[in-house]
């Protein structure tokens, strides 16, 4: 089985090559970077990843990829990922993110493939939820609240669309936050443990600057996330979406005391107004009912040694 991976250098994307490697030796793996992409996260693999330079903006680049490998399975990872610079930064987000997809799809059907392709979705969708909407179904309405998620919300309709009009097997999942070793340092529970990295080191005084601490959100381990990804290609129906998260929520503010548990420093917190979202989504909580009903998926990493983990992660930096 030939497997093509878009954003494999990207955070999720290396952890599924890990993960393949280690539990599917015998899939056959390929990535896309750009000329430019950074590569350290996917620096310790060795060997059995194949790479292809491709820009998922450019239409031609992603035909030729796709016509090269001719995968049967596509996890599409890449993105514009990040919330914060989507507000800055809304059209290059909307056309990585939509027209990026819409090149894949293009391309698989124009070759006549049948790849199974996964569309990495975000509980960013659901944006505005009601307390009353609380463990959030996948039928619950989209209420996008920042550009990055009307991204999401249209990669996630134009699946829809092209499964609907063109057969093309496609499986969408909405993930709700994912952690671990290797997220980008821009990203809440990344952040906090690389200021405290920091300052373990001494390279930083003892204050951690933090947004806002009130927030819940549903926190899994990235690795329990790529194998549920897996699982949707083995197991799920074409064209239906699926929530995918640990169905166990953290305040933000829980989650930075387990950051602070964890180092011997006495360390300051201190509110940094730069860190406010201009509109933040108060709680996110999903219901896995459905995903772990169709693959028997459940969250199997404590959220403990997931921090453990990204906070030792950056003291080796
Ligand atoms: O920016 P790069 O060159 O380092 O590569 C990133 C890639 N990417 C692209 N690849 C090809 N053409 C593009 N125009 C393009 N723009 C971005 O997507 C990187 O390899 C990956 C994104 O990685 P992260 O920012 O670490 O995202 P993460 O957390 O792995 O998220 C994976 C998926 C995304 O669809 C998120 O929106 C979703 O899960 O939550």
């Amino acid at each position: 089985m030939r497997v093509l991976i878009t954003g494999v250098t990207g955070f999720v994307g290396s952890h599924m090559v890990d993960y393949l490697a280690q539990s599917h030796p015998e899939v056959e793996v390929h990535g896309i970077r750009r000329w430019r992409s950074r590569t350290e996260n996917i620096e310790h693999i060795q060997s059995g990843l194949a790479l292809h330079e491709c820009d998922i903006r450019d239409a031609s680049s992603v035909r030729d990829v796709i016509e090269k490998v001719r995968p049967d399975r596509l996890f599409h990872l890449a993105a514009q990922s990040f919330v914060p610079a989507s507000w800055t930064a809304p059209e290059e987000t909307l056309t990585t993110n939509i027209i990026g997809q819409l090149h894949i799809f293009e391309a698989v059907r124009h070759l006549g493939l049948k790849t199974r392709i996964q569309i990495a979705g975000s509980s960013e969708e659901y944006g505005m939820v009601y307390a009353d909407e609380i463990p959030i179904k996948e039928t619950n309405p989209l209420r996008p609240l920042s550009p990055y998620a009307v991204s999401k919300v249209a990669q996630d309709m134009l699946a829809y669309q092209y499964h609907q009009s063109y057969g093309i097997d496609v499986v969408r999942t909405r993930a709700f936050n994912h952690e671990g070793p290797r997220r980008g340092s821009v990203f809440v529970t990344s952040n906090f443990c690389r200021q405290v990295a920091d300052i373990e080191k001494g390279r930083r005084d003892p204050v951690i600057h933090v947004g806002n601490l009130d927030s819940k959100r549903d926190f899994t381990d990235v690795r329990d996330v790529v194998r549920a990804y897996w699982l949707c290609l083995e197991k799920c129906k074409s064209g239906e979406v699926y929530n995918i998260g640990s169905g166990r929520c953290w305040q933000i503010k829980e989650m930075l005391d387990l950051i602070l548990s964890m180092t011997d420093k006495a360390i300051e917190v201190r509110p940094d107004p730069t860190r406010m979202r201009p509109s933040d989504v108060q709680i996110l909580l999903s219901d896995n009912t459905k995903f772990s009903r169709e693959t028997g998926w459940k969250a199997e990493i404590p959220f403990e040694t997931t921090i453990r983990d990204l906070l030792q992660y950056w003291r080796e930096r």
